[in-house]
């Protein structure tokens, strides 16, 4: 129901996905700029570091976008936006991409009309708790206050799994996860529940990580990617290609230290058409031959940009799991770049 008065808003305001369709990419280039619409901050995935300047996972695509099209990963405006208020900044143009861990649903794409380019995190819904709770399933949390964000999946997913398991729940809503944290560390709830991802970045942030404990239960499918508008084929390939270059790239073992080198050309044609040494892939694209090249360089492949911002080496700690390479037994795929 929430996304269908949202879609009515939209397109009363004349808004509607569709309506700011066509023309992104050249929008992009003319400007100079890629407006980027991330989190207002969750650190490891989109947050301003000391010095100001936007990193993580998500931005990571947006600055890989911004390389690809202008060929510089600092040309990127980024945009906060909370659960609630990025999918109208998409619709209305006001921002020409979203990175912010959205989770790819059948009525994001079809009802609210948004094309999602593919999946940088294959994650789902977890609670987290303080130890002293003594909790060691989400089963045994009936009658809980649950710290749950507005205008997400996690809302519906929550109130599925008490009803199915029968046991009930007060939820205490908020807008952002810096309030989330605030609230859940006051107390004000006893659980804070989100996609298991966001919960293993909130808790790194806190003075006593140890005292949380995330639980056993994944409660849902949260398949998280950018997306653009409905109807803008051309610039949709180019956030699609560009996520694909970065997770071909791991695939093919071009990496950061080694991307200038093999970029004069190997011996592996793929790795060659992808960097722009053979082939016309840029130019299908409306981009330059080396449009491959500096999408990688800016941050490293999907498994650098993975290790530097959430990986087990980090203060987040995510294992791959899911996402790691399909050669690896994970769901990470890209299609061949010929
Ligand atoms: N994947 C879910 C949830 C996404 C979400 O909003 N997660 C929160 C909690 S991790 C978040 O990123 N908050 C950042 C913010 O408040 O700006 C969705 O697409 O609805």
């Amino acid at each position: 129901m929430k996304n269908t008065v949202l879609l009515s808003a939209l397109t009363i305001a004349g808004l509607s996905a569709g309506a700011a369709a066509a023309g992104t990419l050249d929008d992009v280039k003319a400007r100079g700029k890629l407006n980027c619409g991330v989190t207002t901050g969750l650190v490891g995935f989109a947050a301003p570091n000391a010095s100001g300047e936007w990193e993580g996972f998500d931005v990571a695509v947006c600055r890989a976008v911004a390389a690809a099209v202008l060929g510089d990963g600092n040309a990127v405006e980024f945009v906060p936006t909370t659960g609630k208020t990025r999918f109208t900044a998409l619709a209305s143009g006001e921002i020409d991409m979203l990175a912010r861990n959205t989770t790819w649903t059948f009525s994001r794409d079809v009802d609210l009309k948004f094309e999602f380019t593919g999946v940088n995190y294959y994650d789902g819904q977890g609670f987290m708790v303080p130890k002293e709770l003594g909790v060691s399933s989400a089963k045994e949390l009936d009658g809980a206050t649950v710290c749950i964000q507005t205008g997400t999946t996690t809302e519906l997913n929550l109130a599925d799994f008490f009803r199915s398991n029968n046991i009930s729940y007060e939820p205490v809503p908020i807008e952002t996860n810096a309030e989330a944290q605030q609230q859940y560390l006051a107390g004000a709830c006893d659980v804070y529940t989100t996609d298991a991802s966001g919960l293993a970045a909130t808790r790194a942030t806190f003075e006593a990580p140890d005292a949380h404990t995330l639980l056993p239960e994944i409660i849902s499918k949260e398949p998280l990617g950018p997306l653009v508008r409905h109807g803008d084929h051309e610039w949709g390939d180019v956030v699609r290609w560009t996520l694909n270059a970065l997770v071909s790239a791991e695939e093919l073992g071009v990496t950061s230290a080694n991307i200038a080198e093999m970029a004069a050309g190997t011996n592996n044609p793929e790795i060659n058409r992808l960097l722009g040494s053979e082939g016309t892939l840029g130019e299908m694209l409306g981009l330059s031959a080396d449009w491959g090249k500096n999408a990688i360089a800016v941050g490293g492949n999907y498994g650098e940009v993975f290790a530097d911002n959430i990986g087990e080496a980090t203060p987040i700690g995510l294992a791959r799991g899911l996402n790691a390479q399909w050669t690896k037994g994970g769901l990470l795929y890209s299609p061949p770049f010929r």
